[in-house]
């Protein structure tokens, strides 16, 4: 169904109650209303008897396209697809009970990656509230440590309000989701309706968004004045949409830049600044400049367990940490800072590239050759390099260098799944823009693939969109292939297919001498005809020499969803890759170092 603009202004100003008097709207339709206040274009769900009102209201309405997943697990996973590559709320509508305990695992990838959605659930009746009743559970305390904030909603004269406040706190600050449970009475009850409110205000939650002007002063002259500078940058730059700030900075200073992985694509990876992701499996020049510095600029990223390695090794070298991050308590959480801004990213850098601009202190232009000397001969190291001129077996990498080699001036979204593959995308596709890399990295959600890129697909119908997974991610949520064809929404799935639970088996054989317990996937479907009884299109790639082929046919069926059953190398491994419990600069470089 198409939308136009119009039919949503006007659908906005019907729903902010501009020029209506006080109505009377059951529960359901104020929640619609909200919904349609909001913008909301797109709504994953799965329906049940504690949403039957709520489904009813949508069916009579026409600017929101429902979606009908397979699994609950997926309407969240799309959502939160659909959200990451628009910077957009994400909305999910699922019912009481099963349908709320299906959608835990897409509520707390969402939290762990601070992703803006707003998911509806349905609750048993008010006066059904801990009775044990048909389909209750305690949503709000189940999903409390996994989200944002939620409600209970126990009028329905609150609902509008709530609605305002969870699309509020979803996606100003720190982004995150939050859960509106709405018993069935709330949704059926009538209430007056004056219209859905303009403003928010609430007492106890204020995110800054201006960064402490003595704070920024501070950190300038530590940047400038920097031997070794380095700027390591996160999810939140791409939160923030600070990209071309970041880019001012990185090109007025020339500093080194990486990204974490979940920072992929705010700096553009072609860029000779970029060092390529750091931690567990980062480059070597990524790593040894995180570790060498003398001043580390950290913008939007949390100093993570897989970025920053062993805590005592990193901090046995001695560098100033500048951090900025909208959220205090990410702030010296895990790393002691030297200069903490707490602050909106956009607003901080900013300021930051006027005050530089202002300065009569310039980067120290001898020191910072010197430092760009010793980066390059970390990085003529190749540690990327890999068999690729293999005829026998498929190199894994060769893959999503093939496609990245097909699609980089495309208006390609690249989702991946959670293993060895999702780490080969992130080293061999070289995201140059931001938002094109959607991915779960602090839940590693296995299953996430298929749901992320049929949720981007809908809101960006002219671009490509495709997976990367494995056959054993691939299996989580397959069921998605069939919501797929429903609502037309052609992806292409690249299964990078082991035929092992590739990153498992990776460990086994590094930190469990080779003992496979339970990390090979026998018995797997012939995944061309799955396909097809998907009503889809499967093949099956064997060789080298036919990857490329295939990725070109693949593309040309424009309308089709299809699946690539790559048949890759089963012994890969990924480097380089720091231990559990080392240091960063401690990094396996390949099966020589085994
Ligand atoms: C198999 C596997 C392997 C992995 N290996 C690696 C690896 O080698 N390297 C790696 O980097 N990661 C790796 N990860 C991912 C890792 O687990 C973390 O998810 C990731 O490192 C966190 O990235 P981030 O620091 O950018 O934080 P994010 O989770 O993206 O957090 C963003 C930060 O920005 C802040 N923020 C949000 N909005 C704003 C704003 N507007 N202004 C200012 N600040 C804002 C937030 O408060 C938060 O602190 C791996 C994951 C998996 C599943
Ligand atoms: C839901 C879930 N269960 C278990 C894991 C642990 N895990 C991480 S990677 C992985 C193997 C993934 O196998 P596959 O999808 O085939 O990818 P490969 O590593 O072989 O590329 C597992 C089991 C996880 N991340 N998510
Ligand atoms: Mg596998």
């Amino acid at each position: 169904m198409e939308i136009s603009k119009a039919e949503l202004a006007s659908a906005a100003a019907a729903s902010s109650g501009a020029g209506n008097p006080t109505q009377e709207l059951m529960g359901a339709e104020v929640l619609v209303k909200a919904l349609q206040a909001e913008g909301v274009q797109y709504v994953w769900g799965y329906p049940g008897g504690a949403v039957l009102y709520i489904y009813d209201a949508f069916y009579k309405q026409d600017t929101i396209q429902h979606v009908l997943v397979r699994h609950e697990q997926a309407a969240v996973h799309a959502a939160d697809g659909y959200a990451r590559a628009t910077g957009d709320v994400g909305v999910a509508l699922v019912t009481s009970g099963p349908g709320l305990t299906n959608a835990v695992t897409g509520i707390a990838t969402a939290y762990m990656d601070s992703i803006p959605m707003v998911i509806i659930s349905g609750q048993v009746p008010t006066a059904a509230i801990g009775l044990d009743a048909f389909q209750e559970c305690d949503t709000v305390g189940i999903t409390r440590p996994i989200v944002k904030h939620n409600f209970l909603v126990k009028d329905p004269k609150d609902l509008a309000m709530t609605m305002k406040k969870a699309f509020h706190i979803a996606r100003s600050g720190r982004p995150g989701p939050v859960v509106v449970d709405v018993p069935k009475d709330v949704s059926f009850k009538k209430t007056p309706y004056a219209g859905y409110p303009d403003k928010v205000e609430m007492r106890s939650y204020n995110p800054v968004r201006k960064g402490h002007g003595g704070q920024i002063r501070k950190a300038l002259q530590l940047l400038l004045n920097a031997k070794r500078p380095y700027i390591y940058t996160g999810g939140g730059v791409l939160l923030g949409n600070a990209c071309n700030e970041l880019r001012t900075l990185v090109d007025m200073l020339g500093y080194p830049v990486t990204n974490t992985l979940m920072g992929l694509g705010a700096y553009p990876a072609s860029d000779r600044k970029f060092l390529g992701m750091l931690g567990m499996h980062g480059t070597i020049e990524a790593n040894n400049a995180m570790q060498n510095c003398d001043v580390l600029l950290a913008v939007g990223a949390r100093f993570d367990d897989r970025v920053i390695g062993n805590p005592k090794h990193f901090a046995q070298n001695e560098r100033k940490i500048i951090h900025i991050d909208i959220d205090p308590s990410s702030i010296s959480k895990r790393v002691k800072v030297d200069i903490p801004i707490v602050g909106d990213v956009k607003d901080v850098l900013t300021e930051l590239i006027s005050m530089i601009r202002e300065s009569t202190t310039k980067p120290d232009a001898g020191a910072l050759a010197d430092w760009w000397k010793t980066i390059e001969a970390w990085r003529s190291r190749d540690c990327l390099k890999y068999d690729r001129g293999n005829k026998d077996v498929i190199k894994p990498q060769y893959v999503v260098e093939t496609l990245w080699n097909m699609t980089k001036d495309a208006d390609a979204y690249i989702t991946s799944d959670v293993g060895q593959h999702q780490m080969w995308a992130a080293q061999y596709y070289r995201f140059d823009e931001p938002r094109r890399w959607i991915n779960s990295g602090g839940l590693g959600t296995m299953g996430v693939g298929i749901p992320y890129a049929m949720g981007i697909k809908l809101a960006k119908p002219d671009s490509e969109v495709f997976t990367i997974t494995g056959e054993g991610s691939v299996q989580m949520c397959i069921q998605e292939l069939s919501t797929c064809l429903q609502y037309n929404t052609p992806i292409k799935i690249c299964s990078l297919n082991n035929r092992y639970l590739g990153m498992v088996r990776q460990w086994q054989e590094i930190e469990y001498s080779g003992r496979y317990s339970h990390s090979y996937m026998d018995a797997l479907p012939n995944f061309v005809k799955l396909a097809e009884a998907y009503g889809h299109v499967g093949m099956l790639i064997e060789r080298p020499q036919d990857v490329e082929p295939a990725l070109r046919e693949a593309r040309k069926l424009k309308d089709r969803t299809v699946f690539m059953d790559f048949r890759t190398d089963p012994t890969e491994n990924v480097f380089p890759m720091v231990k559990a419990g080392m240091g960063i600069t401690e990094m396996l470089l390949g099966a020589e170092d085994l």
